[in-house]
């Protein structure tokens, strides 16, 4: 650990001790699921290193941008218009809340029947062990679920949060009162910038996430093909580190991912075999460093190639439209592309399995892992319709529920191994 890291982080107010010991976990973890993996795209070396880099290089830049006088904008949800905040010249963040270490942290506070993602992103505030949080000069929540919300109510305390509210319906009323909140975050994000959002940047922000909205659509469907040319671990990494990386950059690491993969494809090179049973993932979103299911899957002969979730398909299948046309137009465009997003927090919340079933017969899967996080009680509902959708398209099905701890890893590894004997019969 360089002496300009500890520096920086000692600036930030993180909690020296604790952030040692995360780190020291982390290295270990990636090194067992990820660098032990074998016959990885050339192209992976790049996420490889910003994970082993994790609060370094990004969060010095992020540093950089304030100095400048810019500012930090942190997000939990794919419900956040993140081209606001890049037309008014901040810099969004997508916050990771996937890590049992700070866990612990937040049920000092929080109820302990509450989803490891609430408490993970909690905890990391609470503990003062994540630069990210550190740096951000505004939180942005949003309505999806209770359990995020009331959070939201704690988390002020500590940060300054403006919570967006997101509707349940998406009824012609809903979308109203969405684009309202679409137009009230826009004041928001240029009282805290200073700058003004126009036609001209907000239309720059539009092509700019569009663009890497695209190259995630192409790493995805390169994921169709027999022999998968990369892993689901490995592509699951990438649309992580999607989330806080800069939006260009990472436009141009995806795109070199996917020149390798296209050669690899021609050359007939996967990284399993041809008969190793497809899975997909559907359900709650994974936020670095929640490996856990794609290494249980993968480690028990199968492979990933799809999720559906906010991890996934969900984080860039819809693009706004662009048009060359007035503000108002560009901002109905965005507000229209966010309410494209189905989460379980709405109701009803059909697309989304009509979703499960379009994507398990795009990507011709063997069978689909639902997975909830315990007590999100919306993903667990929706599970028993999924259940019964992917039952009528002749689809096998593997519900799962769990949480950030390796307590049941031994007990999922059973059921996965079990499912996947039954699959292949
Ligand atoms: S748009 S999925 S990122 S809300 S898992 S905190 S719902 S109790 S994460 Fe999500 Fe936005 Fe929806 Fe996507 Fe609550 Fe459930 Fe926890 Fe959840």
């Amino acid at each position: 650990m360089s002496n300009e890291n500890i520096q920086m982080w000692t600036d930030l107010k993180i909690d020296l001790k604790s952030h040692d010991l995360l780190l020291n976990a982390l290295g270990p973890a990636f090194q067992d699921i990820y660098l032990s993996q074998k016959n990885r795209p050339a192209g992976m070396a790049f996420y490889d290193f910003v994970v082993g880099d994790i609060h370094g290089i990004r969060v010095k830049e992020l540093i950089q941008h304030a100095k400048n006088g810019g500012k930090v904008v942190a997000t939990y949800c794919v419900f956040v218009p993140e081209e606001l905040v890049w037309a008014a010249g901040g810099i969004p963040v997508g916050l990771c809340a996937g890590t049992q270490f700070s866990v612990p942290m937040a049920e000092t506070v929080l109820p302990r029947n509450t989803c490891a993602l609430i408490k993970s992103s909690f905890g990391f505030k609470l503990g003062r062990v994540c630069p990210y949080v550190q740096v951000s000069h505004l939180i942005v929540g949003e309505t999806t679920c209770d359990g995020k919300k009331k959070m939201f109510e704690i988390l002020n305390q500590y940060q300054p949060v403006y919570v967006m509210e997101v509707p349940n319906k998406k009824t012609e009323r809903s979308r109203n009162l969405w684009h309202g909140e679409v137009l009230a975050f826009k004041d928001v994000i240029e009282k805290l910038t200073g700058n003004k959002i126009t036609a001209e940047n907000l239309g720059q922000a539009i092509e700019l996430v569009n663009q890497r909205r695209l190259a995630l659509q192409r790493l995805y469907n390169l994921r169709k093909v027999s022999p998968v040319p990369i892993s689901g671990k490995d592509a699951l990494l990438a649309i992580q580190v999607s989330f806080y990386d800069d939006a260009k950059r990472d436009t141009q690491m995806l795109t070199a991912l996917c020149d390798e993969l296209d050669k690899r494809i021609a050359a007939g090179q996967g990284v399993a075999p041809a008969n190793a049973p497809r899975i997909l993932i559907s359900g709650s979103p994974m936020a670095i460093p929640n490996w856990k299911l794609h290494h249980l899957i993968e480690s028990s002969g199968a492979v990933v190639v799809c999720e559906e979730s906010c991890t996934g398909t969900r984080f860039f299948s819809e693009l706004v439209k662009p048009t060359q046309s007035n503000l108002d137009e560009q901002l109905k465009a965005v507000a229209d592309r966010y309410m494209n997003i189905h989460c379980a927090c709405f109701t009803p919340n059909d697309e989304r399995f009509d979703d499960v079933v379009r994507l398990a017969k795009e990507y011709q899967v063997d069978g689909v892992v639902h997975y909830n996080l315990q007590f999100c009680h919306t993903y667990a509902n929706e599970a028993i319709t999924m259940e019964k959708k992917l039952e009528d398209a002749g689809i096998p099905l593997l519900r799962i529920e769990t949480d950030y701890s390796d307590e049941d890893a031994g007990q999922l590894k059973t059921r996965i191994e079990a499912f996947l004997e039954m699959i292949k019969h």
